[in-house]
């Protein structure tokens, strides 16, 4: 209580004290302002999302399910996967100035966060799992979104048994919050194929099912309305609530 409360108090002085900052903020300038911000106003620019809680090794589930659309079997993913995805690409582009392509090699050269977390499916089970791979946040900021960004889309490999492709998206508050993670590991080895290799979102402040799997392709858009269903995602577009907040 004293913690939330002085959390409370500096963080509306800070903010007070720092007109640049404000919800209003759109593209690379909130991208910006929260980076420029620092950790300690993380928690006021992010909302009431808030942080969900971290777990220690001892936690991790044994068995970890995977539920999702099959691993994709179609040509261009079994040949990267043959190849260990060295000619991998993750693309990041739309209303950006500056549109990214990025090998394996360079996600893996970026600094590298970790986290223990809770990944809760709708379906009712949950699961611990360690992740480690590069904060969303530090690739959105690199390809530095135009004012009129207003989500982020997540493009995959797989499809389901109709051929409708997988996809999902995230508002700007998800996706620059700290725990918003483009995952390259699970429990410490690489991401396997069955669990979304090379790149997956993992994002434990919402249900399962915005974490996408077989990322590979990021786009900055204004608006998730000329985007298949237009709701903002496979199970959106079938009834789901866009914001899947735990
Ligand atoms: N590309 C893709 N990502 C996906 C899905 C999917 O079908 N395709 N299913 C989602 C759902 S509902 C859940 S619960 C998790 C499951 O992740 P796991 O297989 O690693 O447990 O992946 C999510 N991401
Ligand atoms: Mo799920």
């Amino acid at each position: 209580m004293k913690r939330q409360l002085f959390i409370a108090t500096s963080l509306s002085a800070a903010l007070a004290g720092c007109g640049a900052i404000g919800t209003k903020l759109t593209g690379n300038d909130r991208v910006h302002a929260i980076l420029d911000a620092g950790e300690n106003l993380d928690l006021a620019l992010i909302g009431t999302h808030g942080l969900v809680r971290e777990y220690s090794t001892r936690d991790i589930s044994p068995d970890f399910p995977i539920n999702s659309l099959d691993t994709p079997v179609d040509a261009t993913y079994v040949h990267l996967m043959r190849t260990a995805f060295t000619s991998f690409r993750l693309v990041v582009d739309g209303v950006v100035d500056r549109p990214l392509s990025l090998s394996l090699a360079q996600l893996n050269a970026m600094p590298q966060t970790a986290q223990i977390t809770r990944h809760d499916c709708v379906e009712g089970w949950s699961a611990i799992a360690q992740w480690s791979g590069v904060a969303l946040r530090d690739v959105v900021a690199m390809a530095r979104p135009r004012k009129e960004a207003g989500f982020i889309v997540f493009r995959t490999f797989d499809r389901d048994a109709n051929g409708v492709p997988y996809y999902e998206s995230l508002d700007f508050s998800q996706a620059l919050h700290p725990q918003t993670l483009l995952a390259l590991k699970q429990n410490g080895a690489p991401i396997t194929p069955d669990r979304g290799a090379p790149v997956r979102l993992k994002i434990p402040t919402q249900l399962g099912y915005k974490s996408a799997k077989w990322v590979r392709h990021i786009q900055v858009v204004p608006s998730l309305a000329h985007l298949f269903g237009g709701q903002g995602g496979y199970w959106e577009d079938q009834g789901y609530q866009w914001y899947a907040g735990i």
